[in-house]
C-alpha cells in the first residue's frame, strides 16, 4: 500500500497549553523591552513528526521535511483557511494522494508514509507559493 489512509484527529491539548503559557516570561530579563517569540502551540503528536500549518505566515513549518519510511507526518493547523493538498507545488496541480481540503486553526492531520519517495503537496488557498514536500528515504 502506497500511504496508510489519513486519520484525522481533533487534539485540543488543554491542560498542555495551559501549562506552558504559565512558563512564558518566566526569568526572560529581555522580556521587558521585547515583544516574547509566539510560542508554538503545544500539540501532542503521538510520536508524529510535525508540520506546522500556516505558521509565520501562508507557509508551511517546516516547507520541506526528510523522514524515515514509516514515520508519521502530523501537519497541525495554527491559522485558518489552508488545506493540505498532495500535488506539484509550483502548478497548483493535485495528484489525488490526499487532500484536507480547507481546514481551519486547530485541525489536524495524520499520514504514514511507507514508501521511499518525494510527496509533493500545497495549499489549494494560497498556491503558488504556499507549499511543502515529504521526502521518504
Ligand atoms: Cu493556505
Amino acid at each position: 500500500m502506497l500511504l496508510s489512509l489519513p486519520r484525522c484527529l481533533f487534539v485540543f491539548v488543554v491542560a498542555a497549553s495551559a501549562a506552558a503559557t504559565s512558563l512564558l516570561g518566566c526569568n526572560n530579563p529581555s522580556s521587558a523591552t521585547a515583544p516574547p517569540p509566539a510560542p508554538l502551540p503545544a500539540v501532542d503528536s503521538g510520536g508524529a513528526l510535525l508540520v506546522y500549518v500556516g505558521l509565520g505566515g501562508l507557509q508551511f513549518a517546516p516547507a520541506n521535511m526528510t523522514v524515515d519510511a514509516g514515520a508519521t507526518v502530523e501537519w497541525y493547523w495554527v491559522m485558518d483557511d489552508h488545506s493540505v493538498t498532495s500535488g506539484d507545488g509550483t502548478t497548483c496541480t493535485p495528484d489525488h494522494r490526499f487532500d484536507t481540503g480547507i481546514q481551519n486553526s486547530g485541525f489536524t492531520f495524520s499520514l504514514q508514509f511507507t514508501d521511499s519517495g518525494t510527496y509533493n503537496y500545497y495549499c489549494i488557498e494560497h498556491c503558488p507559493p504556499m507549499s511543502g514536500s515529504i521526502t521518504v528515504r
